[in-house]
């Protein structure tokens, strides 16, 4: 056994030199034990099949078919396949017709447990209002930025003379220093949710955070630094301000330096029942270590409900003068946020009022975004633990399989061998193949059919290696990974490597940051989404991270983890 762990540390340091790619376009990570594996190679050589090699004793272990060529459309590429699924444990490399083709290949069952550690860590990174230590932040340490303890209104013009409001704590967005409850409701349930999915194995994870020797597992204590934030935002009358930003985005400097005013804009209906959601979800959660934490959470979740059903239509609209982030509802409509909040709030206090809400609200067939929650509430009314009308249920889980169905079916037959819609080339592309990725875990508890365990592994293999980019998207975890993100910390620390275990919103076409002054590189390869990404700080609609993005991460390769060592969701 020791000789083994050596071997995998040996590796993962020859790994960590390796920048090259062999061409094997695999999971940089590695795999479990009983995983799906899957090498994706373009072909260059004419062979029917690829041969594995044990590294240890370089002996040849398992030779496997290689698929006949397809043309992946996202790409361009014409590639073939190869089902390495029959490794078992221990460290390996790829060969065609002697030739090597790939980085090294780790399979063992805990593999996954740093990168799912660091997808978590990384929100200790993203605190307001607090210094980092050196104990628990390493060499990315910092001074604190941003008390929010005088944050104003903005307009002005539109509050009292003077008025301001404490508004400390939370977690910054993303590469800018705002804070946003519509990002973060959809952020902090994904998190949540591989708590309450996972609850026995996730309490025995240390994320090293100044809080990890209290009774409270370490991923509640980072979440709850996010939720008193939240619960600041909320107005007396239970309306839920949208945004607390500066003005205008800061310059790329530390949160320390960055001491311009700060507002709070518009109580909108999305963000109010965004909120009521989260509450709701944590007031559960939180009732074993916190009490009257719970009881204040349930408190205003109902109040933020009763406000955003007297007030259904109050979109945000950005204000002149104000140019950061807006979040601004997808399609202007909020029954996906009504829809979420009634059905947490009818899970945490089985009052009617909430179950009437639900039924009037039909369910929407993608996974869940920022700008459409539809789904989170589509996961809960599936789940039959949840004590909701059978037909609902029933109805849930035909929604669930539907999608999840076209997911484990492009997993299963595209040339890649991933879940990825033609439509999901969005800025934050990569959290979208996450979010695809986490459908396919609930209808794998749901079904118990290997198949979505399988799709989701190969969503999860994409984000850490396994695409036309040969790189692994998640910052410190890889062979090949994101060296300069759109991150401001990270650009301006004066530290070479950036902040770990950030996922990079991925390959998108819109080339929003191609503007003169700013990324005229055009790294956008026509009508070819998969190839559109550069790895600069200039391009934040490639390479900026986000917790709404991190958020799906962590589950995904939480779950994946827990699963590959015998968790029973
Ligand atoms: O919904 C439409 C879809 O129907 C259409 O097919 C598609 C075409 O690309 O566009 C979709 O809308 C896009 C939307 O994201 C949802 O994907 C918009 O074009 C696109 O502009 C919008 O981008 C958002 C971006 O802010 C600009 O508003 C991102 O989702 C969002 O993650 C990003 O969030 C920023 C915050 O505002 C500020 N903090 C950083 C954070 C990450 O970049
Ligand atoms: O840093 C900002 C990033 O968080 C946002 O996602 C992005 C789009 O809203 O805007 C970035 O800020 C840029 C601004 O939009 C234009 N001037 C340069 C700013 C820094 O790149």
């Amino acid at each position: 056994m020791k000789s083994f762990i050596v071997l995998i540390l040996m590796a993962t340091m020859a790994n960590s030199q390796i920048t090259t790619s062999f061409g094997a376009k695999i999971n940089q990570i590695g795999y479990g034990e009983q995983a799906k594996k899957v090498l994706v190679y373009k072909n260059d050589v004419e062979a029917p099949s690829v041969e594995f090699k044990d590294l240890a004793s370089g002996n040849a272990v398992l030779t496997v078919p290689l698929s006949a060529e397809a043309t992946w459309e996202f790409s361009g590429e014409t590639v073939r396949k190869a089902d390495f699924s029959g490794l078992k444990k221990g460290l390996y490399a790829a060969y065609i017709a002697g030739k090597r083709i790939s980085d090294n290949i780790v399979v063992q069952n805990n593999v996954y447990e740093d990168v799912f550690k660091a997808s978590l860590k990384w929100f200790y990174y993203q605190r307001a209002s607090t210094a980092l230590s050196p104990e628990f932040a390493g060499k990315w340490a910092r001074a604190a930025g941003h008390p929010d303890t005088n944050v104003y209104f903005y307009p002005e013009s539109e509050k009292p003379e003077g008025w301001k409001i404490k508004s400390p704590k939370g977690w910054y967005d993303a590469g800018d220093y705002g804070k946003y409850i519509v990002n973060s409701g959809i952020s902090v349930f994904t998190i949540l949710q591989l708590y309450e999915h996972f609850e026995k194995e996730i309490k025995k994870i240390s994320l090293n955070i100044p809080e990890s020797k209290s009774k409270t597992p370490d991923i509640l204590e980072e979440v709850r630094w996010n939720l008193d934030w939240m619960l600041t935002m909320q107005d007396a009358d239970g309306g839920v301000y949208h945004k607390l930003t500066t003005a205008r985005f800061s310059g790329h400097i530390m949160p320390n330096m960055d001491t311009a005013k700060r507002y709070v804009v518009m109580k909108t209906t999305p963000a109010t029942m965004d909120f009521a959601a989260t509450m709701a979800q944590a007031a559960r959660i939180y009732k074993p270590f916190d009490a009257q934490f719970s009881k204040t959470a349930l408190a205003a979740a109902e109040k933020a409900f009763e406000w955003a059903s007297k007030n259904p239509g109050i979109i945000y609209k950005q204000p002149d003068g104000m140019n950061t982030g807006q979040y601004h509802p997808h399609g202007e409509t909020v029954k996906d946020e009504h829809l979420w909040a009634a059905t947490e709030l009818y899970i945490t206090t089985k009052k009617k009022i909430y179950a009437k809400a639900i039924d009037s609200i039909p369910f929407t067939s993608n996974a869940p975004w920022w700008g459409d929650v539809n789904f989170l509430a589509v996961y809960r009314l599936a789940d039959s633990k949840n004590g909701f009308d059978k037909n609902l249920t029933k109805k849930a889980q035909d929604t669930l399989l539907t999608l999840a169905n076209m997911l484990r079916d492009l997993a299963e037959n595209s040339a890649y061998g991933l879940p990825i819609f033609k439509w999901n080339w969005v800025w934050g592309s990569n959290s979208v193949v996450a979010n695809n990725g986490i459908v396919l875990l609930h209808s794998y508890y749901l079904t118990k059919d290997k198949r979505y365990l399988d799709g989701a592994q190969r969503a999860l293999d994409y984000l850490l290696g396994a695409n036309p980019l040969d790189i692994s998207y998640v910052t410190g975890y890889g062979n090949r990974t994101p060296m300069d993100p759109h991150h401001r910390p990270s650009e301006a620390d004066g530290i070479f490597e950036p902040v770990p275990g950030m996922l990079v919103g991925g390959p998108h076409e819109g080339g929003q940051d191609i503007k003169p002054g700013n990324c005229e590189a055009n790294y956008v390869k026509k009508e070819k989404p998969a190839l559109s990404y550069l790895d600069h700080n200039c391009s934040y609609a490639s390479n900026e991270v986000a917790i709404n993005w991190n958020a799906p991460l962590a589950y995904l390769a939480g779950a994946l983890h827990f699963l590959n060592n015998g968790a029973k969701p």
